[in-house]
């Protein structure tokens, strides 16, 4: 009975993800040929603004291992940073969307000491925040609602030995307008936190209020299980 009950969350929650809209994707991995290059700025769809340069790192290349054990990542801090990598586009979205920009972030395995870094949703003009928050490895934590130009989440003191922890930083609107996303860091002595798997979804589904009670219980699940797990990572 326990294990039907599971079930039927789980269908839920993946008919709810099917109306998701992935407006931007990019794993690294098919980057200049799947090669590292320092001081990159050739990426699909997004942009290392002024001389605040990152470097596009392969996987075993300096050291570094990028999510996954394969592919290509970003050092978020270039030769020399500190770096700043930006969406080249901005993306409309309706009142009522829920706009998630989701990534995963390890520290620099190189060593070099702990650094900050920050990731933002950037508004074209002042929006109306119904709710935002983040997420992390799948545990919500609300950051509350408000007018925004921009809404952040900043980590500081981001150590060397953190493994790849999978972050989305959400929004859900009140009005239509456009966004933009930009991640950074702080590093200045050429290794920063390492950066992978960016997507941003804007998503128009509002689940039914029976369909929600359902969907908690599925998220229920995935938080105990994953508490353990962070439980051994400190976000101090
Ligand atoms: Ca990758
Ligand atoms: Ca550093």
């Amino acid at each position: 009975m326990k294990f039907y009950s599971v079930l039927a969350a789980s269908a839920l929650l993946m008919s709810a993800s099917a109306q998701a809209t992935v407006v931007f994707s990019n794993n690294f991995d098919a980057e200049n040929g799947g090669a590292s290059a320092l001081n990159y700025n050739s990426f699909n769809g997004l942009n290392s603004t002024g001389a605040r340069y990152v470097d596009l790192v392969a996987s075993g290349d300096y050291g570094i291992t990028c999510a996954g054990g394969s592919g290509s990542c970003v050092d978020l801090d270039g030769t020399p940073g500190p770096g700043t990598l930006s969406s080249a586009s901005s993306y409309a979205f309706s009142a009522g969307d829920l706009i998630t920009l989701s990534f995963a972030i390890s520290g620099n395995q190189r060593g070099y000491g702990a650094d900050d870094w920050t990731a933002a949703l950037n508004f074209a003009s002042t929006t109306d925040i119904t709710e935002w928050g983040v997420s992390v490895n799948g545990t919500t934590f609300a950051g509350g609602s408000g007018l925004a130009d921009a809404i952040s989440f900043s980590q500081a003191a981001w150590t060397t030995d953190f493994p790849f922890v999978d972050f989305t930083l959400f929004a859900r609107t009140g009005n239509a307008g456009s966004v933009s996303f930009s991640f950074a860091t702080n590093s200045a002595d050429n290794v920063g936190p390492l950066l992978d798997n960016v997507s941003l979804d804007i998503s128009s589904a509002v689940p039914e209020p029976a369909t929600w009670a359902m969907m908690i219980g599925g998220f229920a699940l995935v938080g105990a299980a994953m508490r353990r797990r962070v439980a051994t990572v400190s976000f101090a």
